[in-house]
């Protein structure tokens, strides 16, 4: 019987990266998504963390993503827009490979766009943002997923948990980012929450005949609720519309026609725009890194965290004491290892 298990960083990503590889994907795609989920585990992210890896193994044995897909970047000479085509494989791989194109023609530009196609996606977004902040800029990162959130005055599926995310680059600090579904919840949330017979919050949810509910079963078959109502429909509308549409890619309710079920990971685009402070404030009085402060300072002096401010302080404990998993984590990696593909229906 596997016991609860403290495990340094290092150690957790060997088991990952050992379970994607056993299950047939190629190196690119193992490292990529062995770094994205050993991440959220480090980062006390439990919604998109190893949980995660149970799903993308589904949808590698449902044949909706390539494990062994290499990505290939598409240059345009003098042009802003920078694109990979993920070539039906996970997007995280894609990221890796146009981050330093996407970055230098920010710095170029001043503004330039990273343009990820027919790629699944089920990661959170913070990882890539705070790879663009690395580079000194600043970045907004989306994508759609399947239909799962009613639009507000709806009651059906329609527009996905559709994340946003932003990160500002600081120099002597780790960045501003904050990362969120559209959703009042991460879908992920509810299936943490069903998993552990807890119910959910009001507000979060409807059931299949448009009425509030708190069970989980419920909400999964019925629909989630946008967050701060009309004004959250829309920004997941937005999100449908230049990360699917202006993209020419899969907007949410394609993507589940497309798979036919929730239960595999969303196959559709991804948009990142960068934009570099120094440029935009350029002639302009004052130091846009040092204003910046200035205003983290006044947010925090009125006893306000900043985002990722949670995130970061885990961080820290992972690294010096390391992650701790429970029992049922560690059989479910020893299993998903020794088993790959047939540990998944
Ligand atoms: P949360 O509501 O947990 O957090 C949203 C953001 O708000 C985080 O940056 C968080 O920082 C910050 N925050 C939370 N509380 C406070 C506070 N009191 N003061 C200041 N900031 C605060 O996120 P969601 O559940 O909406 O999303 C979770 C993840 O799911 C995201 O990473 C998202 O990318 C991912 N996701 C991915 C999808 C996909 O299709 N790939 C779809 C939907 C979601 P902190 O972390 O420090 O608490
Ligand atoms: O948690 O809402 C979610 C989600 C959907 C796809 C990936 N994550």
């Amino acid at each position: 019987m596997a016991q609860s298990l403290t495990l340094t960083i290092t150690a957790l990503r060997e088991r990952v990266e050992a379970i994607f590889l056993n299950a047939g994907l190629n190196p690119v795609q193992a490292t990529a998504l062995t770094t994205v989920i050993v991440a959220g585990e480090r980062d006390a992210c439990k919604s998109h963390g190893i949980y995660r890896i149970e799903g993308a193994l589904r949808t590698v044995k449902a044949g909706k993503v390539d494990p062994r897909a290499i990505p290939e970047l598409q240059l345009n000479e003098g042009s802003a827009i920078v694109k990979v085509n993920a070539k039906r494989g996970f997007a995280n791989a894609a990221f890796e490979l146009g981050l330093p194109a996407f970055a230098k023609r920010t710095s170029e530009f001043g503004l330039a766009a990273l343009v990820i196609n027919d790629c699944t996606h089920f990661s959170a977004l913070w990882p890539e943002v705070e790879a663009v902040t690395k580079e000194g800029l600043a970045a907004l990162v989306m994508c759609p997923s399947y239909a799962t959130v009613a639009p507000t005055g709806g009651n059906k599926p329609l527009l996905g948990t559709n994340p946003f995310a932003f990160g500002w680059p600081r120099k002597d600090a780790a960045p501003y980012v904050f990362d969120f579904a559209t959703s009042v919840a991460a879908r992920g949330e509810i299936e943490l929450h069903r998993r552990s017979g807890r119910s959910l919050p009001q507000g979060w949810a409807i059931d299949a005949e448009g009425n509030p509910t708190t069970e989980p079963e419920a909400a999964l078959a019925g629909a989630m609720l946008p967050f701060g109502g009309h004004k959250g429909s829309a920004i997941g509308t937005m999100i449908e519309l230049l990360a699917g549409i202006m993209i020419g890619d899969l907007t949410s309710p394609e993507v589940l026609d497309y798979l036919g079920t929730t239960t595999l990971a969303p196959f559709h685009g991804e948009l990142i725009i960068g934009m570099s402070p120094e440029a935009f404030a350029a002639g302009r009085p004052g130091d846009p890194f040092a204003r910046a402060e200035k205003l983290f300072d006044a947010i925090v002096g009125q006893g306000a965290r900043l985002p990722s401010q949670r995130r970061f302080a885990a961080r820290q404990t992972s690294e010096t004491q390391g992650i701790i998993l429970t029992e049922a984590e560690v059989e479910q990696l020893d299993r998903l290892r020794e088993l790959g593909l047939e540990a998944v229906s």
